[in-house]
């Protein structure tokens, strides 16, 4: 066994736990299930209002919840799962015998002394049973993550205020956000219908009870994924967990785990009993690993393990490229990026090297078998996904889709939960026929992207070529996008990349809300421009994604404390304001009680009047401002 030293629990300090600016975690209760509380972040505003906004931070920004890594974070779902008695706690076995040379559980407890509080004894279903949120939901059970789901996703709006406007009624209405059909109210009911119906999933593995329940589905807010993975010398807990609530801290509404190399299966113990996110896997990367990189050695058994060692961990959704066939990958060779999913090559090569369909394919309903029994959601993976534009929408990218569109067929006869995963590289023009094409061939499960990015001449700037190609598609009805960071292409992200990555994506995700009517999302967008409008800049700051940048960019150039409440912006000078040119018309008029129009005259030749008097300057000093109204 190789020595492997932990400095446990290292310190908690690194992780941030600071609130966003002017923030507070409030909770809302359920109806039918009273002891469900759903976090929001509630943005006290200077005039005395305050917004509510949707929150993926968990008990990290929550101050009066006191946090030990080497503990784990409250397990809130557990009475849930109790409750249902259709599980079974058991003596979980498989641990990776590369994981530091450890063959049993009890071995590793020992060596890794102050960590085996975080493992806990797996639970799988009772012999018969089927603990998917698919399987209640089709005998019409609203389980209390799907009442969760529908307060977070703004049902009680009268406790958020986050209300529809007149405009947004009228614009959903006219139907102009293709296909997708939110009602006003998001009912528990609701949200059963959609998973009943396939078109949403809740991804909530019954041994991640640390989870607070999120959906992804096109009739609810398009979510966000972030991808981390584990540094080449893992130090400590803390550094590790830290990735993942820097992510949550940004709006990740899912974190994915893709580290390969050593200590993973611990990695992911610390990462999952401390994420209030789901975390998905991509499990092949694991198996490969136990092979030692060689691809075609890779057999249904290792796979298995490694899916059942997974799931018995508490990971919530696993990419599978199930739908690379042996007859696709020839469509491959005149590409100009050839495959470029990882996962995807790996079972190209697989299927080459042995001349048979891969395990993954055949062996899919003892898959779906192991699923069922801890509810994980299929996350089935694009390995044929272009990596160019000029290979987009391609024959081998298309019949992977046909391919995964059986799979999920398969996977619901079952009773497992299914999202799609998709591109990649695609043109804009062709984002839409990529959108339609998959809603037809995979019977509206839910689609997750990578981007797409729209452009490949941008190196150093993927994130936004990606999150043009993001907003198109959330808009057109992906459920959940795949976070692209700058450094796509280049290198790993650091902190500031996943940071940037993230706010580019919950800006295409909430664009694409907002284009959808998802009832509500506006709110945020109205409380904002209204701060703008009447010049009180730090609310302007803290409803912003990124208040922190917003607050450093403004004091650039308008550093003095006095100029965050003066009534006018750095952009066009104290003097030359339309904003406060038309709050002045507005006032004006009233007081001299006028018509707008000759207000708006009379005001004007008063500004002519000024300008020139000012001697006719179009760009003022700002040191010359004078603070007087
Ligand atoms: C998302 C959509 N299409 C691909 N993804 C993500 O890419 C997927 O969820 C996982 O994080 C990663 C898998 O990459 P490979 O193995 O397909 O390259
Ligand atoms: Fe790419």
């Amino acid at each position: 066994m190789t020595a492997f030293k932990h400095a446990l629990p290292a310190s908690n300090d690194i992780l941030t736990r600071e609130p966003l600016p002017a923030s507070q975690k409030t909770y809302i209760p359920g109806d039918i299930h009273p002891d469900i509380r759903v976090p929001m972040r509630a943005i006290q505003l200077t005039n005395g209002e305050t917004v509510t906004v949707y929150d993926t931070s968990g008990p990290y920004t929550d101050p009066t919840i006191e946090i030990d890594v080497a503990q784990g974070i409250p397990a809130i779902r557990k009475p849930w799962i109790d409750a249902r008695q259709d599980t079974e706690a058991y003596d979980g076995r498989i641990i990776d015998p590369k994981d530091n040379g450890y063959t049993n559980r009890s071995q590793m407890e020992t060596a890794i002394a102050g960590a085996s509080s975080l493992m806990r004894q797996p639970l799988r279903a009772k012999t018969g049973q089927n603990v998917t949120q698919l399987h209640y939901a089709r005998q019409g059970i609203i389980t209390p993550e799907m009442e969760f789901i529908a307060i977070r996703e703004n049902q009680r709006r009268e406790l958020t205020r986050r209300y529809l406007n007149d405009a947004e009624r009228e614009h959903r209405l006219k139907g102009e956000h293709f296909g997708a059909n939110l009602p006003e109210d998001i009912t528990p009911e609701f949200v059963r219908d959609e998973v009943a119906a396939g078109r949403a999933v809740i991804p909530c593995n019954i041994n991640h009870p640390e989870s607070e329940p999120m959906i992804i589905g096109r009739n609810f807010l398009v979510k966000v994924n972030a991808n981390i993975g584990n540094s080449a010398t893992t130090s400590s807990i803390a550094e590790e967990v830290e990735k993942m609530v820097w992510s949550t801290r940004w709006g990740a509404d899912t974190v994915m785990d893709l580290s390969t190399g050593k200590n993973i299966h611990t990695t992911r113990d610390w990462i999952l009993r401390n994420s209030p996110v789901p975390i998905g896997t991509v499990p092949i990367y694991q198996a490969l690993e136990k092979v030692n990189g060689v691809a075609e050695d890779l057999t249904w058994e290792i796979f298995r393990d490694t899916l059942i060692e997974q799931a018995e961990q508490g990971v919530d959704y696993f990419t599978i490229h199930a739908g690379v066939l042996l007859r696709y990958v020839p469509m491959t060779t005149k590409r100009v990026t050839g495959i470029v999913s990882r996962g995807g090559s790996i079972m190209a090569k697989w299927c080459i090297a042995h001349h048979q369909e891969s395990f993954l394919y055949t062996h899919f309903e003892d898959i779906c078998e192991i699923m069922k029994q801890y509810d994980v959601s299929f996350s089935l993976g694009d390995g044929l996904r272009p990596g160019s534009l000029a290979d987009a929408n391609d024959e081998a990218q298309l019949a992977e889709l046909e391919t995964l569109g059986e799979l999920t067929k398969i996977a619901w006869k079952h009773d497992v939960q299914v999202i799609i995963e998709g591109p990649g590289h695609v043109p804009m023009h062709m984002i839409k026929e990529n959108m339609d094409k998959q809603l037809e061939y995979c019977h509206e499960a839910p689609f997750y992207t990578l981007g797409p990015l729209t452009t490949d001449i941008a190196p150093g700037y993927d994130h936004i070529t990606s999150g043009i190609g993001a907003a198109m598609i959330g808009w057109f009805g992906t459920a959940m996008l795949c976070y692209v960071t700058p450094k796509e292409h280049l290198g790993l992200p650091n902190r500031d990349d996943v940071k940037e990555g993230l706010i580019t994506y919950k800006l295409a995700a909430h664009a694409a809300d907002v284009a959808k009517g998802h009832p509500g999302a506006r709110a945020r967008d109205d409380a904002l421009s209204k701060a703008r409008f009447e010049f009180r800049w730090e609310d302007q700051f803290n409803l912003g994604l990124d208040p922190e940048k917003a607050r450093a960019f403004h004091d650039e150039t308008l550093p003095r404390d006095s100029a965050k409440v003066a009534h006018f912006c750095s952009m066009c000078g104290p003097k030359f304001c339309s904003m406060k040119i038309s709050q002045e018309v507005r006032d004006y008029a009233e007081q001299q009680g006028l018509s707008h129009q000759k207000a708006v005259e009379q005001g004007m030749a008063e500004m002519s009047q000024t300008f020139k008097e000012n001697g006719s300057e179009v760009y003022v000093n700002v040191e010359d401002i004078t603070l007087s109204s």
